[in-house]
């Protein structure tokens, strides 16, 4: 069963409390660009984040670029934004931490 999606104003809530953290311009989803100190702590912070994303079975769609990671969050399954999202958006913050 998808989760539910998440209404303008749920949204905007939650992503108030999370910094970066943007509607994606051409659909519904939620994306942050994340930029580390070099390629090895992007690396990590995306190893780290592969381990989360796995157990929660709810996957990013991200770009890396050298030391840049370029993520966008959905729910496909749903077709936007749900609470998943917002969960997964959560431990990337804690995870881009070290
Ligand atoms: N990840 C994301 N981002 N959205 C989904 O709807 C989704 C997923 N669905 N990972 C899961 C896997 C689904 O394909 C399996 C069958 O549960």
């Amino acid at each position: 069963m998808a989760a539910t999606l998440l209404s303008e104003i749920e949204r905007a809530a939650a992503l108030a409390k999370l910094p970066g953290w943007v509607p994606a311009a051409n659909r519904d989803a939620i994306t942050k660009t994340f930029i580390f100190d070099d390629f090895n702590a992007a690396f990590g912070f995306m190893t780290r984040v592969a381990l989360v994303a796995e157990a929660m079975n709810h996957h990013p769609e991200w770009l890396n670029v050298y030391r840049t990671v370029a993520v966008t969050l959905s729910t496909h399954d749903a077709g936007g934004v749900t609470t998943k999202d917002i969960q997964l958006a959560e431990a990337m913050e804690r995870l881009a931490l070290g």
